[in-house]
């Protein structure tokens, strides 16, 4: 059993997770309108992945005996100035989700709750990569400057990942 601190705050992240793949499908539609269908399939993929984070911990929650509890996602913004500012958003976002696992882990420890602290970790070394990923990208944006040929070599790759 979890403590209901502990199991409210889970359920809060569940919320945190689906608004993530809400803002990352905002962003899917606004580098489409950019016609930039790579950037694009890169964002809806993250989306889906979201999605996935929201149910794993859907999923812990229930098997600790809890119960998932859906609030309203909150609305995304739609207008980002540039391919570039869309992505440091999306590098700004991941750190405070990053922020916020870490604030997860701080309290299952309060708590003393060994399962939820282990089960988290997943989510640590996922932030890892979330956050390496996005840097990466915003940096080679910011690297290439004005460059259109740059924007649309870029497009390509992004628009190589499947999942
Ligand atoms: Fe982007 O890792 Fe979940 O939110």
């Amino acid at each position: 059993m979890m403590t209901p601190k502990m199991e409210q705050a889970l359920n809060d992240q569940i919320n945190e997770e689906l608004f993530s793949s809400y803002l990352y499908l905002a962003m899917a539609a606004y580098y489409n309108s950019l016609d930039l269908p790579g950037f694009s399939a890169w964002m809806r993929a993250q989306a889906k992945e979201e999605e996935t984070h929201a149910m794993k911990l859907f999923d812990f929650i229930q098997e600790r005996g809890g119960r998932p509890v859906l609030g309203a996602i909150a609305e995304p913004t739609r207008e980002w100035g540039s391919p570039l500012a869309a992505f440091e958003a999306a590098l700004a976002h991941e750190q405070h989700i990053t922020s916020r696992i870490d604030g997860l882990v701080d309290l299952a420890r309060a708590e003393n709750d060994h399962a939820t602290e282990f089960f988290l970790q997943w989510f640590v070394n996922e932030q890892v990569e979330e956050e390496s990923t996005a840097d990466s990208v915003v940096k080679r944006l910011r690297m290439m400057g004005e460059s259109k040929n740059g924007l649309f070599m870029m497009d390509h790759n992004l628009g190589k990942r499947t999942a």
